[in-house]
């Protein structure tokens, strides 16, 4: 005798949430994610917004900010006009503030004179973040950063105001859910992102109260993704950031890993594997050392299945597949 129908209906949606929850994502739950970028002296920060843009059309993700940690004068207008080119003009900026690292830019002016910026200045970066994360849900929000860490050593070190009683380190620790960072080498080394601004970079190593999955120097630097975007449409921003760059001859994908890793939960588990837990050691040199220690809360990324496979769905995703 055959069930009947709603019990078999309920049987197959007890099976498929036992399968969602496997993968460590929820049927109907949205991801709130920041992205904290030095977009300026390479193409991959670029990428990354391209890449997180397409998997937020995909639904199931609020891309609650962007944030500048570039002194770029023109790194807010280009990421400005990326947004509205993906169609989502009305993400709001923040900029760092103070002491901040600049380094010149192979495309982020040109980016930023091919069309109309709806934003030129952002706002103080510490002051949205304090904004936008205290009205969240507790542990909701992951963060993903894939520039240096001054804008995070900021928010950490901020203190009370008019959006939250918490100061900045309380606040992080009861909003954010996770930091994703693109930063160090595993399993120790000297990275960009760290010694730039080797300072904020070891504050917020050491002082950041959640969970961190690191995405080292090692993880990208052979995963060359960027050379198809000449088969765009010449107003592409993304496609001009890679022509300029170094006219198409193909990026490390670092920051686009960083992105996949935080935007994408359900798929963690077929893209990466997780190294730890443990503590990483970042010193004042801007170099860092990664310990194992049951007692950490600091993980680093591998992959998890090819680099080509990887690098396949990266461009894909910038090409708008
Ligand atoms: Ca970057």
């Amino acid at each position: 005798m055959k069930a009947p129908v709603f019990c078999r209906i309920g049987f197959l949606i007890t099976v498929f949430c036992l399968l969602l929850a496997a993968n460590g994502a929820t049927a109907g739950e949205t991801l709130q994610i920041i992205l904290d970028t030095d977009i300026s002296s390479d193409a991959d920060d670029a990428g990354a917004v391209a890449v997180l843009h397409g998997l937020a059309a995909r639904g199931n993700i609020e891309i609650l900010a962007m944030m500048v940690s570039s002194g770029d004068p023109y790194s807010v207008s280009c990421l400005s006009i990326l947004n509205s080119y993906f169609g989502r003009p009305e993400i709001p900026i923040g900029k760092v503030s103070g002491r901040s690292v600049r380094h010149d830019s192979a495309y982020t002016q040109a980016v930023a004179l091919s069309a109309k910026a709806l934003d030129q200045t952002g706002q103080d970066a510490v002051a949205l973040y304090r904004r936008l994360l205290a009205p969240q849900p507790d542990q909701s929000v992951t963060i993903v950063s894939v520039g240096y860490l001054t804008n995070l050593n900021n928010l950490l070190r901020s203190g009370t105001d008019e959006y939250s009683a918490l100061n900045g380190k309380e606040l992080v620790g009861r909003k954010v859910k996770l930091l994703v960072c693109m930063g160090g080498k595993y399993p120790a080394g000297r990275e960009w992102n760290f010694y730039q601004d080797a300072r904020s970079s070891r504050y917020v190593v050491d002082q950041w109260p959640t969970r961190i999955v690191f995405a080292g120097f090692e993880l990208g630097k052979d995963i060359i993704t960027g050379k198809r975007l000449k088969e765009l449409a010449e107003n592409n921003p993304l496609r001009l950031s890679y022509q300029l760059h170094n006219a198409f001859l193909g990026r490390p994908s670092w920051d686009q890993l960083a992105v996949l890793y935080a935007a994408e939960p359900a798929a963690r588990d077929e893209n990466f594997v997780l190294f730890g837990p443990g503590f990483n050691i970042a010193r004042k040199d801007g170099s860092n050392q990664w310990e194992n220690d049951s007692r950490g809360n600091h993980f680093y990324l591998g992959l998890g299945q090819s680099a080509q496979r990887v690098g396949e769905r990266i461009d894909n995703l910038m090409m708008g597949k």
